[in-house]
Order: C-alpha cells, then sequence, then structure tokens
C-alpha cells in the first residue's frame, strides 16, 4: 500500500500596506513677497489663485501650513523644487516634509 501524501496546507496571505503619507509645509519668513509664495504654491502644487492665497496667508500669520500630502518621494520633491524656486531668486523660501501620524 502506498504511504498516504499529506498535502501541505500553509497558505500564503499577502498584506498590502497604503504607502505613509508625507505632508508638505510651508514655512513663513520675513522677506519673501506673499505674491512670490502665492505664484510657486499655483506652479509646483497646482493651487488656484484662491487656494494659494490662503495657504499662503496661513503660513504668514501661524508659521507654518501644511500645503498637501503625497507619497514621500513626492512629497520630497516638490518640497525641494519649491524651495528651490525661492532660492533662484534670493529668497528664504522654505518648504520641509513631515510624515503624518
Ligand atoms: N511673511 C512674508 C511677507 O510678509 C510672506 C510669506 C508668507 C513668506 C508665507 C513665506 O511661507 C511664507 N512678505
Amino acid at each position: 500500500m502506498p504511504d498516504t501524501v499529506v498535502k501541505p496546507k500553509t497558505r500564503v496571505k499577502t498584506k498590502v500596506e497604503r504607502p505613509r503619507l508625507h505632508k508638505v509645509i510651508l514655512i513663513n519668513d520675513d522677506y519673501t513677497p506673499r505674491e512670490f509664495v502665492v505664484t510657486v504654491l499655483k506652479g509646483e502644487f497646482r493651487m488656484t489663485d484662491d487656494q494659494a492665497y490662503k495657504v499662503m496667508l496661513t503660513a504668514h500669520q501661524r508659521g507654518v501650513c501644511v500645503v498637501a500630502v503625497f507619497t514621500r518621494d513626492i512629497a520630497e520633491t516638490k518640497a525641494t523644487r519649491a524651495t528651490d524656486a525661492g532660492r533662484a531668486k534670493g529668497y528664504p523660501l522654505l518648504f520641509t516634509t513631515e510624515p503624518e501620524e
């Protein structure tokens, strides 16, 4: 009689987690012109005039404002590009990133 063949009952359970999102944060300073901040926000973050103005004003009044959330790579790329746009004009405009809780 042939041996009983026991088939393994192991199942592979694939677990996919959403990538953590990262905030892009606009930091206020005393030198960058308001209008320039608005222009950068519109160009890099595809905001309307209204949205960009509100974000700029919030950073101006409170010190910082969350601009948007993205996956880490995109958040870092956009923050760098937006910061570089200010530096190219000699402004201390600064965008940083931070992981969402
Ligand atoms: N505080 C700047 C000014 O008065 C304007 C400004 C707003 C700069 C927001 C940076 O993130 C900023 N000209």
